[in-house]
């Protein structure tokens, strides 16, 4: 049996990350192979409840317990997608950790502190960067709904993801039209099976 993949979407707010995997998931599926969809944060769960009520300014806490409560949210899902990915099926996850080390560090929080609570997680095999300009998100349907949704702190985010890059990381012009993207990381999700294919390579952690 050969694993799933571990396939990240990460970005700044409005930069499509959502209707992006939906569209991946969706080609794998039709292609035979068996993918699921997971958001992070999870808003069902008892913790994504208390996320959920922070990011819609319900609730206040402080930017220490937001960032642990973000990676806990990670935490409970990890025997589940540890589950999935040796039982062949492929991830497809919409933000991950990199988005709580983003969010986090643009507050100022310590970049060393903010990675410590996910190491351990488990780590993505292909993460796609959808870049976007603050300026043009900000045009995008829906903006400044949240509470991070702010021009000057959307900018400090995507410093702080390009900071974090490495090889497993592609980015991606979300400017373009959503079908020559889909065409684009259809492209490099083949690429990085066929790389699987021949590594045979374990999951990794964080
Ligand atoms: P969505 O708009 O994608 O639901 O994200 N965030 C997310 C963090 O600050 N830390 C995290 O660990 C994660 C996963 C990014 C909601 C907002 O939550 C931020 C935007």
């Amino acid at each position: 049996m050969t694993r799933g993949l571990f396939i990240l979407f990460e970005g700044c707010d409005r930069s499509g990350k959502t209707t992006q995997s939906t569209r991946l998931v969706q080609a794998l599926d039709d292609s035979g192979i068996k993918a699921k969809l997971l958001k992070f944060p999870d808003r069902t769960t008892a913790i994504g409840k208390m996320i959920d009520g922070y990011l819609t300014q319900k609730s206040k806490l402080s930017d220490e317990a937001i960032h642990l409560l973000f990676s806990a949210n990670r935490w409970e899902a990890m025997n589940q997608m540890r589950a999935d990915l040796e039982s062949g099926i492929t991830l497809v996850v919409d933000r991950y950790a990199f988005s709580g080390v983003a969010f986090s560090a643009a507050k100022k929080l310590d970049f060393k502190w903010c990675k410590a609570p996910d190491v351990g997680l488990l780590a993505p095999d292909r993460v796609f960067f959808m870049d976007i300009h603050p300026d043009d998100a900000a045009k995008r349907d829906g903006y400044g709904e949240e509470i991070y949704e702010k021009r000057e702190f959307q900018i400090e985010v995507r410093v702080k993801f390009f900071s974090m890059m490495d090889s497993s990381w592609s980015v991606v012009d979300a400017n373009k039209d959503a079908d020559e993207i889909h065409r684009q990381i259809m492209v490099l999700t083949k690429r990085a099976f066929k790389k699987q294919e021949e590594d045979q390579s374990s999951i990794s952690s964080l």
